[in-house]
């Protein structure tokens, strides 16, 4: 497709290039003579990255790299592959990433800049790669609002602090504003996902997605607090009335990332602690590690559907 060829686009988009799908907007990308993914350590010219990821159909991306490695074991498993599977951002250690077939499954770190630079570079690597049709799920932990520990929220929209469903970009000293919606079909097959199996929670709403854990977070736990019990709690039960079920670091970022780049996306976060009951998080770890699996059980079941499908057709 050719650069402003498509209609119905915000002007930002209008300039993009979209190659077998994936949207970056960027002029000067086609001129770079090599582009290296520095944080991933793979780049055009030393990799062949159509070979390596062409067949890539779903992503998912989670703060933490342990968690990441067992979601990868957990889905080579799920969809019957045998093998080892090793980092494949080799001698660096930003983030890792892992290739079961057609799934890739990344690490991204904690907060908003941290996924930001991820996704610069994921984008990148799909443009490179040719992929196409491909989905992006954020599997992560969060607090929820009234919400029992364990809860899967499942985004409906992503907010930021001030509740708007959109993200700010300072780029050369001024501010841009990104929209943060998500794919509504998706997030409704998510949540008749987590139905039909089951086992656990799920609901769907609004995640709000903050600039730090503790103060960002109205948290009476952290280094400062300059506000009483009675400010945090009048607080979250706004944004509770408002339709937030959880609180995050990444929702808004990688909603309006994957929204500018045509990525299908969502986020399915479990809720490690009721933000209406205390702030500290004291859950065992074998308690931990079940709920923190509990997103992962839903997407994979997600894949599983959704390659089963597609093999019928
Ligand atoms: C959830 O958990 C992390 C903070 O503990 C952060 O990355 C997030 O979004
Ligand atoms: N992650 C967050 O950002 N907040 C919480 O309360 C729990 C996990």
């Amino acid at each position: 497709m050719q650069r402003g060829e498509e209609t119905n686009l915000t002007e930002e988009e209008k300039y993009s290039t979209c190659k077998g799908g994936i949207r970056v907007n960027n002029p000067h990308l086609d001129s770079m003579k090599e582009d290296f993914l520095y944080h991933f350590n793979l780049g055009t010219s030393s990799h062949d990255l159509p070979a390596m990821f062409g067949d890539v159909k779903f992503v998912c991306v989670g703060g933490s790299s342990s968690r990441m490695a067992a979601f990868t074991k957990y889905i080579a498993k799920e969809l019957g592959e045998k093998g080892e599977y090793s980092n494949l951002c080799v001698d660096i250690d930003r983030y890792v990433m892992y290739k079961v077939g057609p799934v890739l499954s990344i690490s991204h770190g904690m907060g908003i800049p941290s996924i930001a630079i991820m996704l610069h570079e994921l984008i990148k690597l799909l443009y490179h790669a040719r992929c196409t049709d491909v989905t992006v799920i954020r599997l992560g932990t969060s607090g929820g609002l009234d919400l029992e520990p364990g809860t899967v929220v499942v985004t409906k929209r992503a907010v930021d602090s001030m509740l708007k469903p959109s993200f700010e970009q300072i780029i050369l000293g001024k501010p841009v504003v990104r929209n943060t919606e998500l794919d509504s079909k998706l997030a409704e097959e998510l949540l008749k996902c987590g139905e039909e199996l089951g086992k656990f929670k799920t609901v769907i709403g609004d995640t709000m997605c903050t600039l730090d854990f503790y103060e960002g977070q109205g948290r009476l736990d952290g280094a400062f607090c300059s506000y009483t019990e009675e400010d945090k709690m009048r607080y979250l039960d706004q944004i509770c009335k408002a339709g937030v079920c959880n609180i995050e670091m990444e929702s808004t970022v990688f909603a309006a990332m994957c929204k500018q780049s045509n990525l299908r996306a969502a986020v399915v976060c479990v809720t490690i602690v009721n933000r209406m009951n205390g702030d500290q998080i004291t859950t065992p770890h074998e308690v931990m590690d079940e709920y923190q699996s509990r997103p992962q059980v839903l997407v994979g079941h997600y894949i599983k559907k959704k390659l089963n499908a597609s093999k019928k057709s």
